[in-house]
């Protein structure tokens, strides 16, 4: 039985959106961080001492995901955007399978695990070589993943426009995000704020939960497959 669809949407996802495709979450069951100290391998102290051990992290985290695709969750989502008016996607995540699945208004918060930056000269890269071919830029300083990093300031560009999006939207879905990063995980509640209706779509209840209207309580796949038949969307 199909209801109104909603004539802004924004899905708002986290490393749970990817848990389907393969892709490891950070917290919980296999998490990321179980294995590996992001002090160590993922900061901006740890690139600047120990770029090589930054680096074998990072091209370690390319061939995973490079191995990963996308599933029937974000090609929902994909159709979304295109059978309905305003639909806009920020994720939190890195690994570009939003965009693998065809999306194309993605807002990454905390950058990508494809795109480079050369702190010395400026240049920057995308590609996803995995692993990485050659670790230095031309003008021979290291890479530095395009990702923000724990302590790294998150890009105001992209912030702002996430902020927009969120304040403006009659509906959010939040898809797989335990809501504990900062300053990501308030960003919903710009919606609540605006009269929106929130869905949380996750297994697990969150510290967020409670300003949500609904919850499906089940893999992002299934859950999107749930809303894409009561807003008739077609896959
Ligand atoms: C900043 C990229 C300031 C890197 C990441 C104390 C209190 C409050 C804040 C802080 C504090 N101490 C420090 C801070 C700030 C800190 C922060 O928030 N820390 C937290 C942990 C306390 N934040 C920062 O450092 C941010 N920067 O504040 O800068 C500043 C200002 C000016 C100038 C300089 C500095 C930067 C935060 C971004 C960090 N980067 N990742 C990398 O990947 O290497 S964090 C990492 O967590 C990922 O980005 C991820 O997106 C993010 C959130 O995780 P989730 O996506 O939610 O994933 P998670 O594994 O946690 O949960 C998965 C969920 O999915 C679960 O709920 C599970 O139930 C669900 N799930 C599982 N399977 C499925 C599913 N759902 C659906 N379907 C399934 N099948
Ligand atoms: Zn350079």
């Amino acid at each position: 039985m199909s209801s109104p669809r909603p004539q802004r949407l924004v899905f708002f996802t986290g490393a749970g959106m990817s848990a389907e495709s393969g892709v490891p979450t950070f917290r919980g069951k296999g998490g990321i961080w179980k294995e590996y100290d992001y002090e160590r391998y993922a900061c901006q102290p740890a690139f600047e001492t120990n770029p090589e051990a930054v680096w074998e992290f990072h091209n370690y985290r390319r061939q995973l995901v490079s191995a990963c695709a996308p599933h029937d969750g974000h090609r929902v989502i994909r159709a979304a955007e295109q059978q309905l008016e305003h639909v806009t996607v920020v994720t939190q995540n890195i690994d570009g399978m939003h965009q693998l699945a065809g999306s194309e208004a993605v807002l990454e918060l905390h950058g990508s695990l494809w795109r480079l930056r050369c702190e010395a000269c400026g240049a920057t890269h995308e590609g996803r070589e995995s692993p990485l071919s050659s670790l230095t830029c031309d003008c021979g300083a290291y890479w530095r993943p395009a990702i923000v990093w724990f302590g790294d300031a998150l890009d105001t560009a992209t912030i702002q426009a996430s902020a927009e999006a969120i304040g403006q939207c009659d509906c959010l879905v939040s898809i797989g995000t335990s809501a504990v990063v900062y300053p990501a995980a308030q960003l919903p509640l710009l919606a609540e704020r605006n009269g929106a209706r929130l869905i949380e779509i996750n297994p697990e209840p969150t510290p967020m939960s409670d300003a949500y209207h609904e919850h499906m309580r089940g893999p992002a796949s299934e859950m999107l497959a749930q809303l894409a038949a009561r807003w008739d969307i077609e896959l």
